[in-house]
């Protein structure tokens, strides 16, 4: 019997269940069916022992994410894992690639288990709002104990092979092709007449304290705040030491459910698929191939020039930093070598590793040097007339199919393009700070830029480990243009009689990695003060800006001067509320004519968000984002919106386009600002009975 994802063959009386499923043998309703049936077939043939192995580059990467919302299909995935357990001959699961999720509770079901060096094994469940749903909870401290369990699925984070021996979760590591290695160790264990070995019949092993429970809980309680699955994963691992299997996995089996169902689980699904596609650019024909970059140079060592160095440098692609002088120079330089030894300190990095880096990494002042490169990076002065010298210089110097892209976080990159003879060559390329840190990766197609342009560097930044997102020009792009309207809105807020710690901790138990002033006092205040007075805006001449122009003008710059909207303790810069911002905001209210008034953490979360959703909608519609998701991403990656709220957009269709409608007409009336104008796309996805996710 074979069906069109499993493959059954006997051979030697072994019974060979192959699966193949492009591109990651994800566990979907034909693969379920065709492992049951294989096993039936195996059964019916008398064979001595059954071995599951997939074809291609991985093993089962798990459960078909796709297939969740939708109506089940027998067999479930708990069918299989019990249909695999009870077979009454060895069964062996052979691992290669990535055995994740559902694929290593198929492998924990089988009776033996053998993986090929470099294997990924792990249960990350929990990075999509769900825990192990068919047994993993249950059989994996039967074989790991149960602190390496708890740690792998709360982590979510795969062990490697080698460490999965060390572990007892697999028992022997071997070489060559799956199949054929498979059926070598299967062979041995016949010879030795080893017996099927129900994982599930097993003790758990090294059951800790009760005090350790309660410690992983007081844990799980402040790590994942708002999140439902962790903590009913302490639970289960607690309790598959003293519940018998079948028990164990029905509660399992309860609170997956529960999860699957929870709109936190549907956000970090969309977060999972929206990361994924940001990669497809619309409008790029299939057949327009990336070009080969063998070595970058960096305009710039300054706070990102360093970081984007590191960048190149990490994925082995050789990097030149460019600087004004040679003390300039070696500061940044300096900076890179300090920023490794911190990273090594923390374990990130060995030491042979930072060597190999900094061998990629060289710097010049002389731009000659860098004429034969394939990529360059700009990151000076947020000027345009210093940027404007610099590309006229570059598109002298460098060949004239060398890509060369700014980091600019506002300017018009078109106006700089058209300083150089080859603006088809020239792209936008906005890291985040620190960017050697920060995943997110603005790539910003100008009016010229050439589509093989596009895929190259969208390629490139995979190859350096970003996450790109493809976006039009217009000031600030997506992510700062958006920050605008939602700092502004704490700004009114303020004035309006909310405190600065009231307004962040509203965000941050809402889910915000950090609420916007805390983020502004990290950031510096000065730097959006010096863009301010950049655009010809007079200091404290707008009520949403006076607050931080005085701050400034205050010498209050932030975490780098001790104090901004907050103060910080001089030794441990531990954050303290400062009633002297408290008393210049209630002046400047009064100047303003702004009656202060009481203001619920409703209002807070309310204006904050349906500020990015309005202004994310409005980016959509003029085609600076090529779908909703792909905003969801910058704000998830860029801005600490929490991932178990799936994005702006993502929320926004969340809480029901309506409802945001009826809010943001209520705020309109409320306050008479015209920025509650709603983004004409809501209003026509509602009368075509759509949402955003249907643009996505
Ligand atoms: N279901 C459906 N599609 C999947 C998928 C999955 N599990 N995993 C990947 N894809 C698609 C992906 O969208 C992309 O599609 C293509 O495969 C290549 O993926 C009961 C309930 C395996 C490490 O969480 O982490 O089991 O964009 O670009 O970089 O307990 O994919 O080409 O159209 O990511 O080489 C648990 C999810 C599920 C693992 C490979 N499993 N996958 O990375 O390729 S829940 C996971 C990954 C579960 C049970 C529960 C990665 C990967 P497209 P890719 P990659
Ligand atoms: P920075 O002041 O820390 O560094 C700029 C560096 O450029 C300095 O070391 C300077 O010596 C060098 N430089 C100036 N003119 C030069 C020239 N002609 N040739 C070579 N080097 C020259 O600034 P930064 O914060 O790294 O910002 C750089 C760019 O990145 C700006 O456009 C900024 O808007 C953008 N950006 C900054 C951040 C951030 O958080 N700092 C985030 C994203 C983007």
């Amino acid at each position: 019997m074979d069906n069109s994802v499993v493959k059954y063959q006997l051979q030697d009386h072994v019974a060979v269940i192959t699966i193949d499923n492009p591109p990651v043998n994800a566990l979907s309703h034909a693969v379920r069916q065709g492992i049951v049936d294989a096993l039936e077939a195996a059964t019916g043939d008398e064979a001595k022992a059954v071995v599951i192995v997939c074809a291609g580059k991985t093993f089962i990467a798990g459960a078909d994410i796709k297939e969740f919302g939708k109506p089940p299909q027998p067999p479930g995935l708990p069918d299989v894992i019990e249909r695999i357990e009870s077979q009454n001959v060895p069964v062996l699961a052979v691992l290669h690639g990535n055995a994740l999720g559902g694929g290593l509770e198929v492998a924990l079901a089988a009776h033996y288990r053998c993986a090929l060096p470099g294997t990924n094994l792990g249960l990350p469940e929990v990075k999509l709002g769900l825990l192990p749903g068919a047994g993993g909870t249950q059989r994996l401290p039967r074989l790991v104990g149960i602190k390496a369990a708890m740690d792998m699925i709360l982590s979510g984070n795969p062990v490697s092979a080698e460490r999965a021996l060390e572990l007892g979760l697999i028992d022997a590591l071997v070489e060559g092709n799956p199949e054929a290695a498979g059926l070598g160790f299967v062979q041995q264990l016949l010879k030795d007449g080893a017996p099927p070995r129900p994982t599930g019949e097993q003790p758990v092993q090294e059951v800790p304290e009760p005090a350790y429970f309660e410690k992983e809980r007081l844990r799980v309680a402040s790590r994942f705040r708002g999140q439902l699955s962790p903590a009913y994963i302490v639970e289960l691992v607690e309790k598959s030491a003293t519940l018998p299997i079948a028990e164990g996995q029905a509660l399992e089996r309860e609170r997956f459910i529960e999860c699957r169902n929870s709109p936190q689980s549907a956000a970090l699904r969309h977060v999972f698929f929206a990361e994924r596609a940001t990669g497809k650019v619309p409008g790029i024909a299939p057949d327009v191939v990336a070009r080969p970059v063998a070595q970058v140079a960096v305009i710039g060592a300054g706070t990102m020039g360093g970081g984007i160095a590191m960048n190149f440098a990490q994925a082995g692609v050789p990097v030149t930093l460019v600087e004004t002088g040679q003390e300039a120079l070696d500061r940044g330089l300096g900076l890179v070598r300090k920023n490794y030894e911190t990273s090594q300190k923390r374990g990130r990095f060995t030491p042979q590793q930072i060597d190999g880096f900094l061998s990629n990494i060289s710097g010049t002042t002389d731009y000659a040097d860098i004429s034969t490169a394939d990529v360059v990076v700009e990151a000076v002065f947020e000027n345009m007339a210093v940027k404007k010298e610099v590309f006229a210089k570059l598109d002298a110097v460098c060949k004239p199919d060398c890509i060369l892209a700014t980091n600019t976080s506002y300017l018009d990159i078109n106006e700089i393009a058209a300083t150089t003879g080859r603006p088809e060559q020239v792209i936008g390329a906005h890291f985040f700070s620190p960017a050697n840190v920060m995943k997110l990766l603005e790539v910003v197609r100008a009016d010229k830029t050439a589509d093989d342009v596009i895929v190259t560097f969208m390629k490139l930044a995979k190859t350096i480990g970003k996450i790109p997102v493809l976006v039009g020009v217009c000031h600030g792009f997506v992510g700062n243009r958006m920050l605008k309207g939602y700092a502004r809105q704490a700004q009114l807020l303020l004035l309006e009689g909310a405190t600065p710690e009231q307004v962040d901790n509203a965000m941050q138990n809402w889910g915000m990695a950090m609420g916007p002033l805390a983020v502004g006092d990290l950031a510096g205040l000065d730097i959006g003060y010096r863009s301010r007075r950049d655009q010809g805006i007079e200091s404290r001449s707008q009520m949403e800006t006076a607050l931080p122009d005085t701050l400034v003008e205050m010498e209050r710059l932030g975490q780098k001067s001790g104090a901004g909207y907050y103060r910080y303790d001089p030794d441990t810069r531990k954050r303290m509320a400062d009633s002297e911002v408290i008393e210049l905001t209630r002046s400047l209210a009064k100047k303003w004519d702004i009656t202060q008034r009481e203001i619920s953490d409703e209002e807070i979360i309310d204006r904050l968000s349906l500020a990015l959703a309005n202004e994310g909608a409005a980016i959509v519609d003029e085609g600076i984002a090529s779908r909703p998701s792909d905003v969801d991403v910058v704000y998830l990656n860029g801005y600490g919106f929490p991932k178990w709220r799936g994005g702006p957009l993502f929320y926004a269709d969340t809480l029901g386009l309506e409802k945001l409608l009826e809010k943001m007409r209520a705020l309109r009336e409320q306050t008479g600002d015209p920025c509650w104008e709603p983004a004409p796309l809501f209003s026509r996805l509602i009368k075509e009975e759509k949402t955003l996710a249907s643009l996505n």
